[in-house]
């Protein structure tokens, strides 16, 4: 037996065999869990392959407008089960596997996470490739293909510590490299005009490598492509060195070029000096434009009609500077004349805004990208003549108006703004969730909104629902599948039909089983990973996400805390046991976010191990929180903690997925908060706290933290025990500035003056968690309002209203 011999048709297990003895290299009797996995890998592997030969010979063959998505991150975790799934080879490789004596979700479990994403941008990003795929538009991701992903974190002694990620230290067998796909990628020098011909003499290059991942779409034959870019030293530059016998120099050479794409990097911590960040974006997005180009060529004579044929979407600001790329490219190698290139950059990309945070605006000293890129800081110039002159016409005489909207920040050292640049660069502009959107027109845009109302638009997240329910959920899956049919897997709305079941008795029971399966899931899990026991019969109150201020997992350890005491002072009363569950990681340089991980742990420790408490309170951290740790988690929540202070989280999607999965919310007005309210009705969510027009009149009014601190014994009792020591007992003075930071610094998010309501919020969370009938109706409601949430309801508005693509016929 061998591969060739052994035809995609054959049975599953034969062709896992043939596999372990001809790809891997092992006896198929004694394989290993890790071979298994490889094995079963490559049998989708192959399906995949002669998917992705149909679909580009299909797109190439009609010459399909195509979707091209610019993303710096994607955050796809493991692949196996989704493929599978989506193949229909998930029966097959699981009977494959029982003959090895073991089950599809151990050896799934053997692949490591594709973690090349910070959190939630990133998230989206993979979600949106699968909607796209199964929606079979034609469709490219680009992006980096970093060596080392998102660090994995380790906690020890309640501290965060990172180690690199090396997810491709054993090699991947999900990736197709394009040897074929290199293009060279240019840094520095100088820029000459000579007779109206302008020349960029670059002092630098490296050359960009394709690897492809195929991502399946499901219930199509249809896939989309992830095409990941390697830095690798040109060909020629090493040798030189290597001639003359200096193989350490040469080596050293090498790196200077390859660490390009080497490792992500942390998206909140500033971009200030950080050159290698630079130009990884251009690396990415000049080796895609490149790519893009050389694609149209194939199927056209001329770059003329490029706009009719490809829609380059950037997911935030990170590839930007393709406005600036693509005007090069037009302009210095295709003589067009700039008004030309101009209108048909326009007509080209549109540009997604993530965030209304001040300081996650991205913006590049000139001086830098003068000395990286210096004819796309010659371009961006003119682009910013021309616009200025346009806003100038616009309102005469209004300087502060041309200030603001400026593509360059003139106070201090000079800087581009990339969120400008991709304003003025796009045709439609979107934000995430409805009231994101809204505040969008309304601050940092506003100058750009009264210019060009209609180039503003909101397009609400989404996440797929087969990873986030077929795949994470079986149990929920399959008893959907009794209930509803199969069909919600593509098409969600169909949840909707579950509001008829709400208040069936038995439909209610499985329901309610499942959850309770989910959470014996969670609990050996978190057992397994904390040394923590915790009673599934316990509320599961769940907060997973980025640890940032602005989140407030604070305000969450608050809420924990004063639990803790009112459990002390009142030990007899009906208290409803709860476990509070967090996990996320800290940006290796944000101190304040360690120290909230730390804070987590120290109380856990306290709280844990008080005989008194007993399974009334366990507050546990999870390590290492992404996608596939997510996985676990979603489907076992009760409670999703979705508590930012409004207006701050532009949309979350860790709120739908868990509200998906039958989790109640209990959220601010933020976000996509507003919309999953408005899906589920105001009684199956608890929101609490002020509201976006409260905060900023509170602000403006001026907020005094203290007085909060002073009024509100409860609340001061929970701030003293922190500051004071009561879970840092070796080290008093631990928490000291943390609390400090809320009742004298200003506390800028909020937490005090939205504590009262959170906690009264709270006591309206146990007060129905105690009638459970009642409870699993809503939760039931929950997941019935959610096929609006669906990744591929996104996408479809993004197809029509913004890219206009289509799937292209059969
Ligand atoms: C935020 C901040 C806050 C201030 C400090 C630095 C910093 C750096 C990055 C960010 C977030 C960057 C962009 C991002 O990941 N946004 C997330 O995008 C998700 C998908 O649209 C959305 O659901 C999240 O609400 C949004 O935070």
């Amino acid at each position: 037996m061998n591969v060739s011999a052994t035809p995609l048709s054959a049975p599953l297990p034969e062709q896992i065999n043939a596999h372990l003895l001809h790809t891997i290299g092992v006896a198929p009797g004694s394989a290993s869990p890790s071979d298994l996995m490889q094995a079963t890998a490559q049998v989708a592997r192959a399906q995949l392959s002669k998917r992705w030969v149909y679909t580009q010979a299909k797109e190439k063959a009609q010459k399909a407008r195509r979707v091209v998505y610019l993303s710096m991150e994607f955050l796809m975790g493991r692949t196996l089960s989704n493929a599978l799934a989506a193949l229909n080879l998930t029966e097959g490789a699981a009977a494959g596997l029982t003959q090895h004596a073991q089950r599809l979700e151990d050896i799934a479990g053997h692949e490591p996470d594709a973690a090349l994403g910070n959190g939630g941008l990133g998230r989206l990003a993979a979600c949106f490739l699968d909607s796209m795929a199964t929606l079979g538009l034609p469709s490219f991701g680009y992006g980096i293909r970093y060596e080392y992903g998102m660090f994995a974190q380790d906690i020890q002694d309640g501290n965060q510590v990172e180690y690199p990620d090396s997810w491709l230290k054993d090699g991947t067998p999900w990736e197709f490299p394009r040897a074929d796909l290199t293009y060279t990628v240019r840094f520095g020098g100088s820029v000459v005009h000579l007779d109206g011909q302008v020349t960029w003499k670059h002092d630098g290059e490296v050359a960009a490598k394709a690897y492809d991942m195929v991502v399946p779409g499901h219930g199509t034959e249809k896939v989309s492509t992830l095409r990941l870019w390697k830095a690798v030293a040109p060909d020629h530059i090493d040798l030189g060195v290597f001639n003359a016998g200096d193989y350490a120099r040469a080596a050293f050479a090498k790196n200077e070029y390859e660490n390009i794409s080497w490792v992500l990097y942390p998206n909140d911590s500033t971009p200030a000096g950080r050159e290698l960040r630079l130009k990884q974006e251009y690396f990415f997005v000049a080796a895609s434009m490149q790519d893009l180009i050389c694609r149209h060529l194939a199927e056209h004579p001329s770059l003329d009609n490029l706009a009719e044929h490809v829609a380059i979407h950037l997911n935030d600001t990170h590839p930007a500077i393709g406005v600036a790329e693509l005007m090069r490219i037009l302009c210095d190698e295709h003589a067009f004349d700039w008004d030309r290139a101009w209108a048909l950059c326009g007509k080209t990309f549109s540009y997604t805004n993530h965030t209304l945070m001040p300081e996650a605006l991205e913006t590049w000293p000139l001086s830098l990208i003068q000395q990286v890129l210096p004819r796309h800081m010659e371009i961006i110039f003119r682009i910013n003549k021309e616009f200025l002159d346009m806003a100038a016409r616009f309102r005469p005489g209004d300087h502060d108006f041309l200030k603001r909207l400026s593509l360059i920040d003139e106070t201090g050292e000079r800087r581009v703004r990339m969120a400008h640049l991709s304003v003025v660069g796009s045709h439609q502009v979107n934000g995430v969730s409805a009231l994101h959107s809204e505040l969008l027109v309304h601050t940092i845009f506003a100058d750009f909104a009264a210019l060009w109302p209609k180039r503003f638009t909101n397009m609400t997240n989404g996440v797929t629902p087969r990873r986030w329910l077929a795949q994470a959920n079986p149990g929920l899956a399959t008893l959907l599948d009794e209930t509803l049919g199969k069909a919600w897997r593509l098409d969600l709305d169909q949840l909707k039909r579950l509001e008829s079941c709400q208040g069936d008795a038995a439909f209610a029971g499985k329901f309610m089983a499942i959850k309770r399966a989910n959470k014996v899931r969670l609990a050996d899990f978190i057992a397994q990973v904390t040394g923590v026991q915790v009673s599934p019969d316990s509320l599961f109150d769940v907060q997973v996400k980025r640890i940032h201020e602005y989140k407030r997992q604070l305000l969450n350890v608050l809420h924990v805390v004063s639990r803790y005491q009112a459990i002390l002072a009142n030990p007899d009363a009906p208290w409803v046991p709860r476990t509070v569950i967090f996990a996320g990681k800290a940006a290796s340089s944000y101190q304040v976010a360690k120290s909230i991980i730390r804070l987590i742990h120290d109380v856990g420790l306290t709280i844990n191990n008080d005989p008194r408490i007993g399974d009334k309170l366990k507050l546990v951290f999870l390590p290492n929180y992404g996608v596939s740790v997510a996985e676990v988690i979603m489907p076992g929540a009760d409670l999703s903690e979705q508590i930012s202070t409004a207006g701050t989280e532009a949309s979350g999607t860790g709120n739908m997925k868990l509200a998906l999965n039958g989790a109640l919310t209990i959220g601010t007005d933020d976000g996509a908060n507003i919309e999953i309210r408005q899906q589920v009705g105001d009684d199956n969510i608890f929101i609490f706290g002020l509201k976006t027009p409260e905060v900023r009149q509170l602000r403006l009014e001026g907020y005094h933290p203290l007085q909060h601190y002073q009024d509100n014994p409860e609340l001061k009792a929970v701030l003293d025990a922190i500051g004071d020591g009561q879970f840092s007992p070796d080290d008093p003075e631990r928490y000291r500035a943390l609390v400090n930071s809320l009742v004298w610094g200003g506390d800028h998010y909020l937490l005090l003056a939205d504590y009262a309501s959170y906690v009264a919020t709270q006591a309206k969370v146990d007060a129905l968690y105690s009638q459970p009938d009642l409870w699993c109706q809503r939760a039931i409601r929950n997941v019935a309002g959610m096929g609006v949430f669906s990744s591929d309801r996104t996408i479809g508005q993004y197809a029509r209203d913004i890219w206009r693509v289509a799937p292209i016929p059969d």
